[in-house]
């Protein structure tokens, strides 16, 4: 399987490390900026002499290389500084991102691509509309982050292993994230039995500003290693055929009520990509907040005139 990951900075190399170490075998990663690429290849894979593993990985500036790809991740693009929302990225990236889909078109197109760049639920949509891909092979990559974030937080406050707690944020990648608390268990027992609802929607706000803690911390970039740990567990599920449900930022028409755009929601991911949406029944706020993601979304597309 041929994985390429456009844009080498902190969360495409990290992503690529993360790959060669569960050992697949070809990966390309590349970046705009010259050498970049090269140069984390290169230091990578004198990292795999010492470490014992096999397998390749190239850095290149030129995107011509990803040709035939099976995969493609989108991680090109400006990211958060303190005091930035995800929507503040959106022209520059979008310019970005539209560029790199026209190069998918011609040089893999007949891979799965998994958009990262933020602001992610509209670049999936403008990702999605550029390719012109069936939805099925174009998607984001949130859910899966949010939900482990959702977890760590669920697991300090209970003091369970966060590998005991079970749930899944759904929506968009932003401020109305919707966690499934009706879904969410910790210990196999329901998080309203084993929380009180102060410490729940701790939890809840935790996971929302997740991405701006950390933001706020570094100073200079976003988060980069649970982002990449998400896109490389979305990887392994596609290229094991696992028929896993993950939170995913897919295209809907008509699923949850909700008609051309992309958000987070169910899907069970195998080798050809999203392979049914899941259609949980959700509580009438649940549906709102949805709704609230979905309006905000919609209006990120306007400004792009798609
Ligand atoms: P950063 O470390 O700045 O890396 C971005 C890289 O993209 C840089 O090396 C750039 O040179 C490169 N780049 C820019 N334009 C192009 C282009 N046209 N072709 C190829 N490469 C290009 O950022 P990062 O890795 O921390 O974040 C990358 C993106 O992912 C940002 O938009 C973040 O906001 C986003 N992100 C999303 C999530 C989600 O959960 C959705 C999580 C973390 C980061």
């Amino acid at each position: 399987m041929k994985i390429s990951i456009i844009g080498s900075g902190n969360v495409g190399a990290t992503a690529a490390w993360q790959l060669l170490q569960k050992d697949f075998s070809d990966i390309i990663i590349t970046d705009v900026v010259p050498g970049i690429a090269e140069g984390k290849a290169l230091d990578m894979m004198h990292a795999a002499a010492l470490l014992g593993l096999r397998h390749k990985i190239s850095g290149t500036g030129d995107i011509s290389q990803i040709k035939n790809s099976d995969i493609v991740v989108i991680t090109a693009g400006l990211a958060r500084k303190p005091g930035m929302t995800r929507l503040d990225l959106l022209q520059k990236n979008a310019e970005i991102v539209k560029g790199i889909c026209k190069s998918i078109k011609e040089s893999a197109p007949n891979s799965i691509v998994i958009i990262v760049t933020n602001p992610l639920d509209i670049m999936a949509y403008l990702a999605l509309k550029t390719t012109g891909f069936s939805a099925n092979k174009v998607f984001g990559m949130a859910g899966v982050l949010d939900t482990a974030r959702f977890r760590h937080y669920a697991s300090i406050a209970s003091n369970v292993p966060a590998d005991k707690i079970d749930t899944m944020v759904l929506g968009s990648h932003g401020d109305l994230m919707l966690p499934l608390l009706e879904y969410t268990k910790i210990n196999g027992k329901p998080i309203s039995s084993a929380l009180s609802r102060e410490k729940i929607d701790e939890i809840v706000n935790k996971t929302r500003n997740a991405g701006a803690e950390v933001v706020a911390l570094l100073l200079t970039g976003s988060a980069y290693y649970a982002p990449a740990a998400s896109i490389v567990e979305m990887i392994e599920a596609i290229a094991n055929d696992s028929k896993k449900q993950f939170p995913i930022c897919a295209y809907l028409n008509g699923e949850y009520g909700l008609k051309d755009l992309c958000i987070g929601v169910p899907c069970v991911l195998g080798k050809d990509g999203i392979e049914k949406i899941v259609e949980l029944e959700l509580s009438a706020e649940e549906k709102a907040i949805l709704g609230k993601c979905a309006e905000e979304i919609k209006q990120g597309i306007k400004e792009l005139n798609l």
